[in-house]
């Protein structure tokens, strides 16, 4: 059965083999449209082609795309695609996502040098036989080589977002046993981690087995990779690997507290219970007999002293209960140990949104929906960052275009007393470190944000002086998706994002973190760094749908990640507070 993501995945490779292909341009993008409308689209296809709703009122689906997603839907595969794979290697499409690479440059590699696949393209490019080929040159090959290494490096992991979409029906599907008394998921998904390699599922039951069998019948099952006694493991369609274990009540927090991880901190607890007589394991903490080994794996003696609950487990070593999301070893048992945990932000903090686009650029909804979605959210503000105007492609606002948006804004604010609107745009960076507005414009601006959507390959000390120039300019208040990087899709561009930091400090600039699950952007180390240097931080959704605004919680998580306290963000704090620290 295929999912939304896995529909528009689909089209999106035909849509690129076509491309490698040299077809129509029209036709390419046509996939690449149906693609767009498929993936974020709230209600299954499948549900949606069985009730017999008509795919072709959705924007950008055809008579031909419609057929496409029924036939993809009933049948699981799709003609055209299988047809398109006899002439051009599926491979291809991987390749094509390579930095320096792209459709035209695959098609090069693949009709004359005979690579087919990112294997034989790293060999090729180690080789040097990249480099000779017309169009390509020493540096498209160096690049080559850098995105394959980074793309190695990631391999198999899936955005947590993603795995949110398959772990949720899964848990919920698990539920529907009367067998299962308690579920959780642990691992770095519990953890929030921005990417997760594979799925830790623990649930408490009296009676394993009917519960195993319930699991490894889950319709999304492809493989069966293990199933004995109280574990199992599975591969779903979509390559996310799924771990199962069965519990009693008595070794439950144990267990949770165990395969939450992280490994690094799991070690940490497991030398302090050492230094304290004591032994942690999975199945609960022991007080280890005299003349016993207390770092042997294998023995299971001894008085349990705790292993029900996780909050047991950690007040056994003399710890407070330590938030998931900060087991990594990063000095967490040391705070926990001296009472010294931070209070950390949470949803509930956030009293509203510093980057939106609307239908005014590249939104999908307009301003007075877009401030609905936020009053619903119970926000008290919320910023407009429409793009600028050299991103053309999102159909970005010049000065012009911006006034008459601002005469719109005026009278959705008077219809809605209840949340400011804040009058923002997201400006561009220019090659030169000037901003893509002018300053009388800049200047009646509520919030001023910048950020870097083109030249991504300038040397790092350019790209360097390119952003603190930005950051300089005295109107600027947040510098927004500072990295660039693209999480499992591009690396952040090359600078040095401890001078900007610094940059920002001095110029009480505040940093982004951007909740996009595919951005979090900057990720949890970074921010750590932001708050040591005393640098401000915001966290936004960049929502282009109203829909997007629920993406807060992935930036709230990343926040917990980084140690990040209610007082350290922003727009935790009210209106006349916020603007207040914007200005100073
Ligand atoms: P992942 O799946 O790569 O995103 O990361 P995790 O953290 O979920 O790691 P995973 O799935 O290999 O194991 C889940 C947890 O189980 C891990 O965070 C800590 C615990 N664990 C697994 N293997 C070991 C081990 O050899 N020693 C210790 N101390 N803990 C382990
Ligand atoms: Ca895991
Ligand atoms: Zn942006």
């Amino acid at each position: 059965m295929m999912e939304n993501t896995e529909i528009a995945k689909v089209l999106r490779d035909v849509g690129t083999l076509l491309e490698i292909d040299g077809a129509n341009p029209f036709r390419v993008r046509a996939y690449e449209n149906a693609a767009r409308t498929v993936e974020p689209h709230a209600v299954p296809m499948r549900t949606m082609v069985e009730s017999g709703a008509k795919l072709t009122d959705l924007p950008g689906i055809g008579k031909e795309m419609a057929s496409h997603i029924q036939e993809l839907v009933t049948t699981g595969a799709l003609r055209v695609l299988q047809d398109l794979t006899r002439e051009v290697p599926y491979t291809l499409v991987e390749m094509v996502r390579l930095p320096g690479v792209g459709p035209k440059r695959a098609n090069k590699l693949w009709r004359e040098l005979g690579v087919e696949t990112i294997d034989q393209l790293e060999a090729a490019a180690k080789a040097g036989a990249v480099e000779s080929l017309a169009g390509f040159g020493k540096k498209t090959q160096e690049r080559i080589v850098r995105g394959i290494a980074s793309l190695k490096k990631r391999a198999g992991r899936f955005r947590l977002a993603h795995a949110d979409q398959l772990v949720e029906p899964l848990v919920e599907y698990m539920r529907t046993h009367e067998g299962v008394r308690r579920i959780e998921v642990a691992g770095s998904y519990r953890r929030r981690m921005e990417t997760v390699g594979d799925i830790d599922l623990l649930v408490i039951a009296r009676d394993p087995q009917p519960v195993m069998d319930h699991f490894t019948a889950y319709e999304r099952v492809k493989k069966i990779e293990l199933a004995s006694g109280t574990s199992a493991r599975v591969m779903l369609q979509s390559g996310l690997q799924v771990n199962l274990r069965v519990l009693p009540p008595a070794s439950y927090g144990a267990a949770l507290q165990y395969f939450t991880g992280s490994q690094a901190h799991n070690v940490k607890l497991r030398r302090r219970a050492v230094a304290r007589g004591l032994r942690v394991s999975e199945d609960g903490v022991f007080r280890v007999p005299e003349g016993e080994d207390p770092d042997a794996e294998d023995v299971l003696s001894g008085e349990r002293v705790a292993g029900a609950s996780e909050e047991d487990v950690y007040a056994a070593l003399e710890l407070a209960w330590i938030p998931p999301e900060l087991r990594e070893d990063r000095g967490e048992v040391e705070a926990a140990a001296g009472g010294k945990l931070p209070e950390l932000v949470t949803l509930d903090h956030m009293r509203g949104d510093l980057q939106m686009h609307s239908t005014w650029s590249d939104g999908h909804d307009g301003i007075d929906a877009m401030v609905k979605g936020c009053v619903e959210r119970g926000y008290e503000y919320l910023a407009l960052t429409d793009h600028s105007k050299s991103l053309a492609m999102t159909g970005g606002l010049d000065a012009e275009a911006l006034r008459e948006q601002w005469r719109e804004i005026d009278e959705v604010q008077a219809a809605h007393p209840e949340i400011r609107i804040l009058k923002s745009q997201e400006i561009d960076i220019l090659r030169d470190g000037s901003l893509d507005l002018a300053d009388e414009m800049i200047e009646q601006l509520d919030v001023v944000l910048v950020s870097i959507h083109s030249l991504f390959d300038l040397p790092a000390a350019q790209q360097t002086n390119r952003i603190l120039a930005a950051i300089r300019h005295p109107a600027v208040h947040i510098l927004a998706h500072p990295t660039g990087r693209l999480i499992n899709e591009r690396e952040p561009y090359q600078f040095d994002l401890e001078e900007v930091l610094c940059c920002c400090k001095e110029n009480g600039v505040a940093v982004e973190l951007n909740a996009h699950p595919s951005r979090l952007d900057l990720k949890d180390t970074q921010l750590m760094r932001a708050r040591e240097l005393g640098v401000k931080i915001v966290i936004s959704t960049d929502a282009h749908r109203v829909r997007d605004l629920d993406l807060m919680h992935y930036g709230v998580e990343q926040a917990r990640r980084a140690w990040l306290a209610p007082a350290d963000v922003l727009n935790t704090r009210p209106l006349q507070e916020l603007l207040g620290s914007l200005e100073t």
